[in-house]
């Protein structure tokens, strides 16, 4: 006997081994949406900051966009390419800009042709309810105006079959436990002017993104192993506290 005739067949069945377990390629994840998810006044960067091993985690979030002009827009062809690549999943978090320039029968009809378009060309789409606005009626009573819009990105989840990150209410039952007072720290101008209740600062980034990943980490079984968790601020979401320093 050679070695050669002794190797073989290990040398044959290592092979067929390894071809049965080609590995599952590990996802990527895109964010698409307005300001709100940019890494500058959104929970963008602190959602990334929360992930580990996978592709990629990539913002393509553009301020002021709607589910009209993203298409088109500066991240537009760069959306297309990364849908076009394996294994790569969507967020898309629109409403607060349609909100502005659109009923709500509208922004169903417009928001089902963009989860279409973004299907075409092979991503796996999650829909996303808006971040809440931090405005307050009193103390603890957020004044909700964009829940009409988000009810509509909910039908269009449930119509399409798709999962939905039920970012509006998970905020707004953050912040009325909060407070209106405690919520401002969270403006993105909180060390200036202290006016802006829409978009975030570094806090924010940091406890809406740790929103949203524990929503995925929950909601997207195919994700969800690469959330890393921070129990500590999971707990204080929960709370609806703002951790302070030790
Ligand atoms: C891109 O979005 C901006 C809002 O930030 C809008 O003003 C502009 O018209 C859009 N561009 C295109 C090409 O749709
Ligand atoms: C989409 O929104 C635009 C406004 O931006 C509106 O003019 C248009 O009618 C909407 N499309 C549909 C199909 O409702
Ligand atoms: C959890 O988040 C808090 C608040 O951002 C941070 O201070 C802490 O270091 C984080 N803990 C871990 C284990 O990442
Ligand atoms: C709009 C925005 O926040 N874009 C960022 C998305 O993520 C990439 C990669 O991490 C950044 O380079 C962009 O600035």
């Amino acid at each position: 006997m050679t070695l050669l005739s002794i190797l073989l067949p290990f040398f044959v069945f290592g092979l067929e081994v390894s071809a049965v377990r080609k590995p599952k390629p590990r996802p990527r994840v895109i964010l698409l949406g307005d300001s709100t998810v940019t890494d500058t006044a959104g929970w963008g960067a602190g959602f990334c900051a929360d992930t580990k091993g996978l592709t990629d985690c990539i913002n393509l979030s553009v301020s002021g966009t709607t589910s009209v002009n993203f298409i088109g827009n500066i991240t537009w062809e760069e959306t297309l390419e990364h849908c076009a690549e394996e294994c790569t999943y969507a967020t898309v978090q629109f409403g607060h800009n349609d909100q502005k320039e659109m009923t709500t029968d509208q922004f169903h009809a417009n928001l089902t042709t963009f989860i279409h378009t973004i299907v075409d060309a092979g991503c796996k789409p999650i829909l996303v309810t808006s971040l809440a606005r931090r405005n307050f009626l009193d103390e603890h009573t957020p004044n909700d105006i964009l829940g009409p819009y988000s009810a509509e990105t909910i039908k269009v989840s449930e119509e399409l079959g798709l999962p939905l990150l039920p970012l509006l209410a998970d905020s707004l039952e953050y912040i009325s436990k909060l407070g209106a007072t405690e919520s401002m720290r969270f403006n993105w101008d909180s060390a200036t002017t202290n006016k802006d209740h829409t978009h975030l600062n570094s806090l924010g980034w940091a406890y809406f993104g740790r929103m949203v990943a524990d929503e995925v980490h929950e909601l997207i079984p195919e994700v969800s192993p690469f959330i890393v968790p921070n129990a500590t601020l999971s707990q204080a979401l929960e709370d609806g506290v703002i951790l302070e320093p030790e």
